[in-house]
């Protein structure tokens, strides 16, 4: 199979051809025609196997070479699959346990074998359906800190990171659509935009911003140019299976070197969309509740990013950058330096956040979330809290303690009529 012209596996031929790769089918077990296929796929872009077989269950992950959410008429190249093999394998070193193991890589037919993670479901799904998942702030927060501190030259020796930023510097094609998609096409009428039509107004005030849009282009310059760390980059909640106790990351194709509060930045933003379009999916005995429990998760990931990059900072400050020789070999504490670095990183990451939380309402790709609510009246309200409080995070990303924006925003958003 491996030397083979690439084509799609389907439900019909995915037993055949899994079943000369003698590996996995001795893993799966039994004989492949009996073994059960199931195609899942719910992104934007891949076919997603789940086989069955007598031993195992698998996830089979193959790119298509086209955009699938919008058809073949939006070519995407197939070699995003081996950016994320080696973006599961870097995490996997960089936050052990953090994501499925890979059995089985093939780069010709850009596919990755992987565990079948079970009973995970998608995280984004467990909140529309108000469930809660102990550690998820913990988690969360730990992957992206160790992620961010062990992929940068706070770490890496330079000519290892180095190496690795021309390694993933191939990875054009899908940067490129967050780079239009995320920072660019939410603020003009972009062709492939859509949004909800109560939101005109909302919606006129922010492409009319000039400052807002003067700051989202200074964002995407450093998405663009500054490398310091592998990031995920397409960390939201539909990246993140858990069940009500473990959580791992998956779907890393969009990784790139970019800047260390990206990924964090992202995710919060993914967690403040389900807040804010909680009215729609809870009564009012569990909706407060609900909400409290994402805002602690919240907090836990921002807390949770500080404590562990502080305890890397700490025990593991090997690469070139802030070096034990110009501090603590000299009797001089780190700590402001360290403290610093993360105001940096939460200036970045309200920026990214606030973005993130446009481009799901404005741009292409929309999120369940709020594309569930079937009432448009009651899903545009919510949807403008949102884009208010991202407006706000993008203009007022310095200096801010991120704990306390964010807490202080989204409670004053969450009770505020603006349409
Ligand atoms: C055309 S791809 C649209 C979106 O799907 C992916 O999950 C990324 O979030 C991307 O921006
Ligand atoms: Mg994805």
């Amino acid at each position: 199979m491996t030397n083979s012209e690439y084509s799609a596996l389907t439900e019909d031929t995915l037993h055949t051809r899994i079943g000369e790769i003698p590996a996995i089918a001795n893993h799966i077990g039994g004989d492949p025609s009996n073994w059960t296929v199931h195609e899942v796929g719910d992104g934007n872009l891949n076919l997603v196997f789940i086989v069955k077989g007598t031993n195992e269950t698998v996830i089979i992950k193959q790119a298509l070479p086209y955009v699938r959410l919008v058809g073949d008429s939006w070519p995407l190249p197939l070699y995003r699959a081996t950016y994320e093999h080696h973006a599961l394998t870097r995490q996997a070193e960089r936050d052990p346990g953090s994501v499925p193991q890979i059995l089985h890589f093939d780069e010709v037919q850009a596919f990755i074998v992987m565990e079948y993670l079970s009973p995970h479901i998608i995280l984004r799904n467990k909140m529309i359906a108000g469930e809660r998942v102990e550690g998820l702030g913990e988690f969360l927060g730990n992957f992206c800190a160790r992620t961010a501190f062990r992929g940068s030259e706070l770490s890496m020796a330079s000519d290892a990171k180095k190496a690795d930023v021309g390694v993933f510097s191939g990875n054009v094609a899908l940067p490129a659509i967050t780079e239009a998609l995320v920072f660019t096409d939410p603020y003009y009428a972009a062709e492939m935009n859509n949004h909800n039509p109560v939101l005109d107004p909302v919606v006129a005030s922010l492409r009319g911003d000039v400052d807002l849009k003067a700051a989202t282009q200074q964002m995407l310059l450093k998405f663009a140019s500054n490398t310091e760390t592998m990031v995920h980059g397409d960390l939201h909640t539909g990246s993140v299976m858990s069940t009500d106790s473990e959580s791992r990351v998956i779907d890393p194709e969009f990784s790139q070197y970019g800047p260390m509060g990206f990924d964090v930045g992202m995710l919060i933003a993914n967690l403040l969309m389900a807040y804010f379009s909680q009215p729609a999916h809870r009564d009012e005995a569990t909706l407060d509740g609900y909400q409290a429990w994402l805002m602690e998760v919240t907090n836990k990931v921002i807390d949770q990013f500080n404590a562990e990059f502080a305890n890397l900072w700490n025990s593991e400050r090997t690469g070139m950058l802030f070096p034990a020789v110009l501090f603590e070999d000299q009797g001089h504490s780190s700590e402001s330096a360290l403290n610093a670095v993360l105001a940096d990183i939460w200036q970045d990451a309200m920026g990214f956040c606030g973005i993130e939380m446009h481009r799901r309402t404005l741009s292409l790709a929309h999120n369940a979330d709020f594309e569930s609510i079937s009432d448009t009246g009651l899903r545009g309200g919510l949807e403008a809290r949102n884009l208010m409080m991202g407006r706000e995070l993008i203009l007022n990303r310095h200096g801010a303690d991120p704990s306390d924006v964010i807490t202080r925003l989204a409670a004053h958003y969450n009770g505020k009529n603006i349409l």
